[in-house]
């Protein structure tokens, strides 16, 4: 049975006070939900939100991690790092970081192996861009972003991953992928795993959709089939958005 996951992606926003009153609006106000709930919070601030979210059911994630174990890599965080704080999920392939940051399909699977060796959770990025869409190229696109990065993976890894479909002409945009058009391609996604590995693993596997989820129209796209849960980048900065869109799954 997969689980319903709704992630506050922070991005590099709030400072440590920001963060420390940030989780507590949302430990105070979290809702009795089925929901895995994640925050995302920027890499200074991960030890104390692990701190102060110790005896709360939100689970703190990381953003981005390195692919190398450990060494000479100027500003860059280890696996090991991470589990050493408490933080045993970690957000791999953000748009942003392959946009702004030359991350290619070839680190990301780098990245999605250290990962898995280690024993930690991975939320893989993915989506296509507007031309893509534009020109009908975009199932193409999101197909072989899976099988560069994810289809070299044992089945047993999958129990690990998390999806999360981010087509980024939504990110950040206000524009939204409608949730016909979210569903359809979380239903593609699924089918490919399913031709790629087995049915099980397609169906086991939680896809989430992020791109400008908000109060107002999460729970049209929540309520699709095969979309089972949001990763939430503005909309988490603002507690009450934030308890609206768990509301919502
Ligand atoms: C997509 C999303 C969170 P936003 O990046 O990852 O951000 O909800 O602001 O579009």
């Amino acid at each position: 049975m997969r689980s319903k996951i709704v992630a506050g992606n922070w991005k590099m926003n709030k400072n440590l006070e920001e963060t420390e009153a940030l989780l507590a609006e949302l430990a105070a106000k979290l809702p009795d939900t089925k929901a895995e709930v994640m925050v995302a919070p920027t890499y200074v601030n991960l030890g104390a939100a692990v701190r102060n979210l110790e005896t709360s059911r939100i689970e703190v994630i990381a953003q981005n991690m390195h692919f190398a174990e450990s060494g000479a890599y100027t500003g860059e965080i280890s696996a090991d790092m991470l589990l050493n704080i408490g933080v045993d999920t970690c957000i791999i392939g953000h748009s942003e970081r392959r946009a702004y940051f030359g991350e290619t399909d070839e680190i990301l699977a780098k990245k999605v192996k250290t990962a898995l060796g280690k024993g930690i959770r991975v939320m893989f990025c993915f989506g296509e861009e507007l031309e893509d869409r534009k020109s009908g190229n975009h199932f193409n696109v999101v197909e072989s972003q899976l099988k560069n990065a994810l289809f070299s993976l044992e089945n047993s890894d999958w129990s690990k991953i998390i999806l999360a479909y981010e087509p980024v002409w939504a990110i950040g945009t206000g524009e939204t992928a409608s949730p016909e058009q979210a569903q359809e391609m979380h239903a593609f996604i699924r089918k490919t795993i399913s031709e790629a590995f087995d049915s099980s693993i397609a169906s086991n596997v939680s896809i989430l959709y992020g791109g400008s989820v908000k109060p107002g129209n999460a729970e049209e796209i929540f309520s699709k089939p095969d979309v089972d849960g949001g990763l939430i980048g503005g909309a988490s900065l603002v507690s009450d958005d934030f308890v609206a869109i768990i509301n919502a799954i």
